[in-house]
């Protein structure tokens, strides 16, 4: 495990969680579990690289348009692609269903109490599915723009989707999953005026977070900058 990601994790480790005598062993702890996620997820992208499925993952927060977005998206790419979409939800197969009217196979994963989809998830699925009748996997991650970065999947490339409606700070509040991801989404580009929302803040801020992310803002309502979210992606 590289130097940056215990700073990560002793970053996202709250003081208030851990007494000084126990910290380290938390620590330590966080530290295997991720180190045997990272394993099964570098396995995960093996296996999905052998069967050339190009493979993104995207994360964000409740309600910000993830599902949208791959709707939007799934609609124009399933004419040039066999596509897999992954949906992790709590508890219904709401988004699943949403996706699946669009031309695409879809399968829900409930995680119950836990707050984001793990590689072991990624990788049940992975073993079980006929791969070599898809070229192209999505994963919706439960909506939270916290839990998913303590857990890769094995995608070739990580989406984070915030909107306009969570206030301009919600990209300065939440840094980790912008450090993580190669494409930063700001949805709902519709309603930023009416709303005040400052989305040149949010765009500078994901930049000075992680001065590698690409950064674009779409509308999933309109179908702005969908075709050119798709190009970033190189699909
Ligand atoms: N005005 C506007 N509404 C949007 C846009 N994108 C999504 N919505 C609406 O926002 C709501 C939430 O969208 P979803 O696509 O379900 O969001 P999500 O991120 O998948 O939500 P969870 O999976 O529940 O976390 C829905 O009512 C969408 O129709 C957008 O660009 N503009
Ligand atoms: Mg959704």
């Amino acid at each position: 495990m590289s130097e940056k990601d215990i700073e990560r994790i002793k970053e996202l480790e709250s003081i208030n969680l851990a007494t000084d005598d126990i910290r380290d062993l938390v620590v330590q702890t966080k530290m295997e579990v991720e180190k045997d996620n990272e394993r099964l997820a570098q396995l995960n992208n093996q296996e999905l690289r052998k069967f050339d499925i190009k493979s993104i993952d995207i994360v964000g927060a409740i309600g910000a348009g993830k599902t949208a977005i791959i709707e939007k998206m799934v609609e124009i790419l399933s004419k040039k692609y066999r596509i897999l979409v992954i949906c992790g939800d709590i508890t219904t197969r709401v988004d699943a269903d949403r996706i699946q009217v669009h031309n695409a196979e879809t399968i829900q994963i409930n995680t119950g109490r836990e707050c984001a989809l793990n590689a072991y998830h990624i990788h049940q699925i992975i073993e079980n599915k006929d791969l070599k009748n898809f070229d192209l996997l999505f994963i919706e991650n439960v909506g939270n723009l916290i839990c998913p970065s303590d857990f890769t999947l094995g995608t070739d490339k990580r989406i984070t989707i915030v909107s306009t409606t969570e206030g301009e700070w919600v990209i300065e509040k939440h840094p980790m999953l912008f450090k993580m991801s190669q494409v930063a989404v700001i949805n709902k580009i519709d309603l930023a005026e009416r709303l005040g929302t400052d989305v040149q803040k949010m765009v500078d801020d994901a930049k000075n977070i992680n001065p590698d992310i690409q950064v674009i803002t779409t509308s999933a309502k309109t179908g702005k900058n969908i075709e050119k979210l798709i190009e970033i992606l190189e699909l």
